[in-house]
């Protein structure tokens, strides 16, 4: 495996807790999830207050693409965002300019810890419907864009297929080749939902590197592993 792969944790639980302790787990990153997790903005900031130091970046996936939303994950203390449901190049460049100060962006500024003037705030979008996979070389071409990530299951119903039908399909316009491709093209990380150990290893196969390896119900489920080897 390059040492340009980084394996993910997805962090669903909104307990601020077992969030802080999966940055030290081993993982590459870890991100807490705003849209489907259990994440409000309390725990949020509950979870990186409990932060002691930068081990790994911890992301934000926000509930939508809006830039008082986007600010409120980086000021919290975010190091980056992973914006779903980006169907177009002008929405792609609105998640740029949301997680940028001026002159860059549209973010405004903080005066509290973690609202950091200086950092750089990573910048991944998804591509996870049919417009997002029409349109996806002009969304990786976004300046300052860091990441396109691929939502599997949202891509697989929007394109009225099954998640392992689109990581099985190996015809060069499979929809996630051409995602790889136009991240390739564009110099822009290809990221994707993996989840479960089969399909992060598929998705590393097909050439994908920010692959989320485990969620966090899974590493708690992982744990229960030990009782039955202890049994045995
Ligand atoms: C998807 O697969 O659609 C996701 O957004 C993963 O959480
Ligand atoms: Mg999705």
């Amino acid at each position: 495996m390059t040492d340009d792969v980084r394996l993910g944790v997805w962090a669903m639980l909104g307990e601020p807790r077992t969030s802080a302790a999966l940055e030290a787990a081993g993982f590459d990153w870890v991100l807490l999830d705003q849209q489907h997790g259990h994440f409000d903005d309390a725990a949020v900031r509950a979870t990186f207050a409990l932060r002691r130091e930068r081990r790994v970046p911890v992301l934000v996936r926000p509930v939508t693409n809006r830039v008082d939303v986007i600010g409120r994950a980086l000021d919290a203390g975010a190091d980056g965002v992973v914006v779903p449901l980006v169907e177009s190049a002008a929405e792609a460049e609105a998640a740029v300019a949301a997680a940028h100060h001026p002159p860059r962006g549209l973010r405004s500024f903080g005066p509290l810890p973690g609202s950091d003037q200086a950092a750089r705030p990573f910048v991944g979008v998804m591509v996870e419907t049919a417009a997002g996979l029409a349109a996806v070389d002009a969304i990786a071409r976004t300046p300052d864009l860091d990441l396109v990530f691929v939502g599997p299951f949202d891509l697989a119903q929007s394109l009225g297929t099954t998640v392992d039908d689109l990581l099985a399909d190996d015809a060069s316009d499979a929809p996630l080749r051409r995602i790889l491709a136009a991240c390739r093209a564009a110099g822009v990380r290809a990221g994707a939902f993996g989840a479960t150990e089969p399909r992060a290893r598929r998705f590393l196969e097909l050439g994908f590197t920010d692959v989320v390896a485990a969620l966090d119900t899974s590493v708690l489920a992982e744990g229960a592993a030990i009782a039955a080897r202890v049994r045995a």
